[in-house]
């Protein structure tokens, strides 16, 4: 099993200084190619970085999945972070997370509109999106529904947290697990924001508090789709200094 980096609390609207890793000042030197420790790159390695864009088909390479589990799951506590058995540290005791949105009359349009964002936005990557959970592993899986409260139990929850994951630094772990809470007035963008996030944190991608980025900490209540930059400034949870995001997401999934 791959190491277990720190958590972060993705939230609505909390400053950079409320919370989570602090930016790294005055470093323009450090790398921008987004480079992953300790992992060997991809076939499209070759330069120019326009590779990573999946602008062209790089050649296909195993389909992953991201699972959105959306109709309730339970969940069980452990050291781990690990989809196939449901087993996460994110949580202070098992749980059965209940549907997202249940009983609210907007609930399928919410996670249409949902799946449909994320497909769009992960359109250049050999990754699919489905809330059919996979007979089989790996896949990430996204749980979404219940309060923070509810399904962590953890003391950092408040109004403004949308989401608890663990940074897979270097993206070791094939089976994480990210959890999304149900929140007021969250409609399928928004959550989609959330999740792709997540997807970024579970892949080894680091946080910034660039307005529109998907690895925005604090943009969580935005309702526009988010985009994957090239020459991101980071916080330094994996490294520090600026990060290429579709390196990352091409390097995890491959181009389609
Ligand atoms: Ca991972």
């Amino acid at each position: 099993m791959g190491k277990l980096q720190f958590v972060v609390l993705l939230c609505v609207a909390c400053g950079n200084d409320a919370m989570g890793p602090q930016p790294e000042a005055g470093n323009a030197d450090a790398p921008s190619d987004g480079s992953l420790d300790g992992r060997t790159d991809a076939p499209m390695d070759a330069s120019p970085r326009d590779a990573y864009r999946c602008t062209t088909d790089a050649g296909g390479g195993p389909t992953h999945t991201v699972y959105l589990a959306v109709d309730g799951v339970s969940l069980v506590r452990g050291n781990c972070n690990e989809a196939t058995t449901s087993c996460t540290n994110l949580i202070s005791a098992d749980v059965a997370v209940p549907p997202l949105l249940a009983g609210n009359p907007n609930r399928q349009q919410v996670i249409s509109d949902l799946v449909g964002q994320l497909q769009q936005t992960l359109a250049p990557y050999e990754v699919a999106v489905t809330t059919t959970r996979p007979a089989t592993g790996p896949y990430m899986m996204i749980v979404l529904g219940g309060t923070c409260s509810q399904v962590t139990g953890s003391p950092l929850c408040s109004g403004l947290v949308t989401g608890f994951a663990t940074q897979d630094c270097g993206n070791q772990v094939p089976s994480d697990i990210g959890l999304v809470f149900e929140l007021p007035n969250f409609n399928g963008a928004r959550y989609a924001n959330v999740v792709m996030f997540e997807i970024g944190f579970a892949i080894g991608a680091d946080t910034t508090s660039v307005q529109g980025d998907c690895m925005c900490q604090s943009c969580g209540g935005a309702s526009t789709p988010c985009t994957l930059g090239i020459d991101v400034p980071i916080f330094a949870g994996c490294g520090g200094g600026t990060q290429d995001e579709t390196r990352i997401f091409a390097t995890a999934f491959g181009c389609r």
